[in-house]
């Protein structure tokens, strides 16, 4: 094994590498050493939508300045579309993730409206309302109950809407509205954005680059604006809305003496059972009379950012980390249901004792158990689950090693908490930020989100990113496994401010009490950085649209085809948005030069990729001075970075 501080930053994550390697048991960072990207499909330039293929087309390049003929494939098909086309399906892959899992949501909310589901209930009425509002649902004199059943119903329709536009981007500023209806991007339905980009992409449909870029950013539009946020929005309406909460983060969360339950993956149905099942007397008693000590019930992934937003629950840790809790040998189940879940969990978990147990009818992995989940029997099988559990622990081997990492963090940052933090319960209010932006102390804002990936130091590019951020005073809002990446590192903690932050940034942080980086939740609720960026822009004084706003957005770990769909529909929403690791339309400079530079007078929003986290960071803060410029609130910033009077000032108050 090579160089362990090249596979990860973080020490819980190395010593689990290292305990693996003496266990004989292979993980994601061994196959990483072994095998390495194919470099024709890293650039996009493989097309195999057809039985002629797989085409190869790298890009043709100028010989002594000279243009050559352009490279085909047996279609005829240039690398530019060959480029966008494998883009686009991405985007259609990620986008199908995330809408898919809002439809089990709206089912179960609709089932749950119905009365049909004891476990769960219209927990926050207030969202409910607004979101009937936003969807054109009567309220009138109706019952809390029907107006859920009309919601859920309506919510339903968003996917299989033919005609029209989805109602959701009436929440958009009236300007970015204005700029899709005029690209003609406005999405209609959620499927029937996916299928139509399946079918350009299919062989021998959409062929102009140009065309196919803007057709997935309408399909991504339908993830952002649409899918992702039903899911958040209806998740919040019936298992609460985050407000801040203190919970605990990395390997050491696992107890050597309890029976640990890892629930991983992404739909918090089951996990929101499993909370509430875990407390019962005889669950207890059962795991009691094994010997242990208790039940210990953490999280991993997104399912760990749902009930550690909502219930404080411990996460065991982000993307990288899966296969590695198993490695402890103290988890005695791991309970996947979708996306993000490795086929090599079942292989790691037969060198220890754990249980691998898959709960989604969609996701079955070969050599686990599977308990299928489904909301009209949940607490039944959230006991089938946990009896599983406890009944394992017995087959526990002697090896057990539970790193004793442990980092406090503060998280549940929605969009409506923030609102009140800064502007207080009785004036709610963004209007704070805003000044805070414009007086200078606050440079920008910054969505950091996305994945780990094997491919770069695990932990590393995101960290470095977000630290030299707000050390610029640029505020951080953080979801999925870069904020856990995040919580790891301290930069969740209220203190963290005065630790990390810039003078500016820190004196906000302090005078709220919260930390420099906010959490605000699973990938999903990157829907809530889209309403987090909109009420800025309601509040005034920063522009009237999103691309206004000195804001930038990153994923510089991402893997997921999902990330992929995020990132085009916050460029789409008008954010610079920059990835890192690789990038994958390399195959075709005029594609890769279209989305980083002409998206700008097309979307006002444009992609960047940097392999440098700095580089990254540099970039970001360029974007976000630039917007400033622009706004004319340049001089203010001047003022507060060197005036030392001022900055006393801010420090006493
Ligand atoms: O949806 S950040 S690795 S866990 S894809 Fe997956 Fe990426 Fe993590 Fe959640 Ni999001
Ligand atoms: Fe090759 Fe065209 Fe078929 Fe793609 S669609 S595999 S480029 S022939």
């Amino acid at each position: 094994m090579t160089d362990l501080g090249k596979k990860s930053i973080d020490p819980a994550t190395i010593k689990m590498i290292e305990k693996a390697c003496a266990d004989g048991c292979e993980t994601i960072f061994d196959r990483a050493e072994a095998m390495k990207p194919c470099p024709i499909g890293a650039e996009g330039s493989c097309c195999k939508h057809c039985a002629m293929g797989p085409c190869r087309v790298p890009a043709t390049k100028k010989k002594d300045g000279v243009p050559q003929k352009k490279r085909m494939g047996l279609c005829g098909a240039t690398a530019e579309t060959i480029a966008a086309r494998n883009f686009a399906r991405m985007v259609a892959a990620g986008t199908a993730a995330h809408s898919d899992h809002a439809r089990g949501i709206a089912e179960a909310f609709l089932a749950t409206a119905k009365g049909e589901v004891p476990e769960f209930k219209i927990k926050d009425e207030q969202k409910l309302y607004q979101l009937a509002i936003d969807l054109d649902v009567e309220i009138g004199d109706r019952t809390v109950q029907e107006i859920a059943i009309s919601v859920g119903q309506k919510c339903l329709e968003e996917f299989g809407r033919q005609h029209g536009e989805v109602p959701l981007l009436k929440r958009a500023p009236a300007k970015r509205q204005e700029i899709w209806r005029k690209l003609g991007i406005a999405p209609r339905g959620i499927d029937r954005e996916v299928v139509e980009l399946m079918h350009r992409t299919h062989m021998g449909v959409d062929q102009d680059y140009q065309s196919l870029l803007l057709s997935a950013a309408r399909c991504a539009l339908a993830d952002g604006w649409v899918g992702s946020m039903i899911s958040s929005e209806l998740q919040d309406i019936m298992f609460g809305n985050p407000m801040p909460v203190l919970g605990k983060i990395n390997l050491g969360v696992l107890k050597k003496d309890e029976i640990n339950v890892v629930v991983h993956g992404h739909e918090p149905l089951l996990p929101e059972v499993l909370v509430a099942v875990v407390k019962d007397p005889d669950i207890q008693k059962a795991a009691l009379a094994t010997g242990a000590k208790g039940i210990n019930l953490v999280g991993m992934c997104c399912s760990a950012n749902e009930i550690l937003m909502r219930h404080g629950i411990p996460v065991a840790g982000n993307f990288l980390q899966q296969e590695l809790a198993i490695v402890t040998g103290a988890v005695d189940a791991m309970v996947v249901d979708v996306q993000c879940e490795m086929q090599s969990l079942a292989q790691v978990a037969k060198c220890y004792h754990t249980k691998l147990i898959t709960t989604s009818a969609k996701a079955k992995i070969e050599g686990a158990m599977h308990i299928e989940f489904d909301e009209h029997h949940a607490t039944a099988v959230a006991r089938k689950v946990l009896m599983e559990a406890i009944s394992n622990f017995k087959n526990r081997k002697p090896n057990v090693q539970i790193p004793d990492d442990v980092t406090d963090q503060v998280v549940g940052f929605s969009v409506e908490t923030i609102n009140y933090l800064l502007g207080g319960l009785f004036r709610a209010s963004y209007k704070p930020l805003n000044d805070n932006i414009i007086n200078g102390r606050i440079r920008g804002i910054a969505g950091v989100v996305g994945c780990n990936n094997a491919r770069v130091t695990h932990d590393d590019p995101n960290l470095t990113l977000i630290k030299e951020l707000i050390k610029n005073d640029v505020i951080v809002l953080v979801t999925g496994c870069a904020a856990m990446t995040c919580g790891k590192a301290g930069l969740l903690r209220p203190e963290a401010a005065r630790e990390f932050a810039g003078e500016g940034l820190a004196s906000v942080c302090e005078a709220v009490g919260i930390p420099p980086v906010l959490h605000m939740g699973a990938c999903v609720d990157n829907s809530r950085i889209l309403m987090a960026a909109t009420e800025v822009v309601k509040a005034g004084g920063l522009g009237d649209d999103i691309s206004d706003l000195p804001a930038a957005g990153a994923a510089l770990e991402w893997m997921s085809e999902k990330a992929l769909a995020i990132g085009h529909y916050f460029v789409a929403s008008g954010v610079y948005t920059v990835f890192g690791t690789t990038w994958p339309t390399t195959g075709s400079e005029e594609v890769t030069k279209h989305l980083f530079e002409d998206y700008e007078n097309i979307v006002k929003g444009k992609w960047g990729f940097f392999a440098d986290p700095l580089e990254a960071a540099k970039s970001m803060i360029e974007h976000i001075d630039k917007k400033r410029k622009a706004l004319g609130i340049d001089k203010a910033r001047d003022r507060v970075l060197f005036d030392m009077a001022k900055r006393r000032e801010i420090d006493e108050a």
